[in-house]
């Protein structure tokens, strides 16, 4: 009998790391890609922890191609998630295609193929180490930094974010290397240990920044490390470790993906207006009705653009 937890083999596209036969059952499979005890005390200790040659340059390509079709329309997307840059934005620098790009929000949501990134166990798998076998995806993103104009976040801690639409249970963020990723052009710095502390106030930024991003009071440069990786690695953190990124003064890209993760146990802060809930994606385990929002098992509709 078909369960109502279990999607179809259709439902989940072509994910091959995860299927069991007609139905899958996400938590009855060994986990291949378990935390490690070192990781576990990295993660606790700091607040991340780093694995190397997760994705091969093949699979990376993929996606690499993929956003590069969306970003130069020849693949349809939501146009209202999809930023670009914020110098070519306000004129002070030409610049097309991908060379003019900055990110695109909740790439898994309208990408079969980033959904099933998003869902490969390589990726969920320490996931549920931490946050439980029942899992939920939030935003994702998929991050350009041109060369040479590819502009920096200021400090920051995602839970900040995530606090205005949940009463979060464990969460965690994934940062993919599509390209090496190093001081030059650009890479995570993080604070180690700031997960250990409260979630700081965040304020907006005078002059030119990425709009999305607000400066968390109080980080300081001197605290930070930088977290250099080869493409295919990926950086599992905290939503309330302090990060940033640095300008791109290279002239080689720097693309990452960020995937984040939510328990299924999470409870959603209500919200007066509905229409402004993100949409939130399911990735492996159960769904709970103490979720109260739908909960998406398919991408979703890409909207006609006005
Ligand atoms: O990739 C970057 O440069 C920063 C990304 C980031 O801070 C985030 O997604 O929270």
């Amino acid at each position: 009998m078909r369960s109502e937890i279990f999607p179809t083999i259709c439902e989940i596209g072509r994910s091959k790391t995860i299927l069991t036969g007609e139905y899958m059952d996400t938590n009855a499979i060994k986990r291949k890609y378990k935390l490690s005890p070192e990781e576990r005390s990295s993660w606790e200790e700091n607040g991340y922890f780093i694995r190397y040659d997760v994705f091969t340059k093949e699979e990376n390509d993929v996606l690499r191609h993929i956003a590069d079709d969306i970003a130069t329309g020849k693949r349809p997307f939501a146009a209202k998630n999809m930023h670009k840059n914020s110098l070519v934005i306000d004129g002070k620098t030409d610049a097309t295609g991908i060379y003019a790009m900055h990110c695109i929000h909740h790439i898994s949501h309208y990408s079969p193929e980033f959904l099933e990134r998003t869902r490969d166990t390589r990726l969920t798998d320490p996931v549920v180490d931490i946050v439980g076998p029942d899992v939920l995806g939030l935003n994702n993103l998929y991050i350009w930094k041109p060369p040479k104009i590819g502009l920096g976040f200021p400090w920051h801690q995602d839970r900040w974010y995530f606090n205005w639409q949940y009463k979060v249970v464990a969460t965690v963020g994934t940062w993919t290397a599509i390209d090496e990723s190093d001081k030059e052009n650009g890479c995570l710095y993080v604070i180690p240990g700031s997960h250990k502390h409260e979630v700081l106030e965040h304020v907006n930024l005078e002059g030119l920044q990425q709009n999305e991003f607000k400066q968390a009071v109080g980080a300081r440069d001197e605290d930070g490390v930088a977290v250099e990786v080869p493409p295919g690695a990926v950086i599992f953190f905290n939503n309330k470790l302090l990060h940033k990124s640095t300008h791109n003064h290279s002239d080689r890209f720097r693309r990452c993906n960020v995937a984040h993760y939510i328990s299924a146990k999470s409870e959603r802060v209500p919200t007066k207006d509905d229409t402004k809930v993100k949409p939130v994606m399911w990735i492996r385990g159960k769904i709970y009705p103490s979720f109260s929002y739908k909960v998406y098992r398919d991408v979703l509709t890409i909207p006609v653009s006005v």
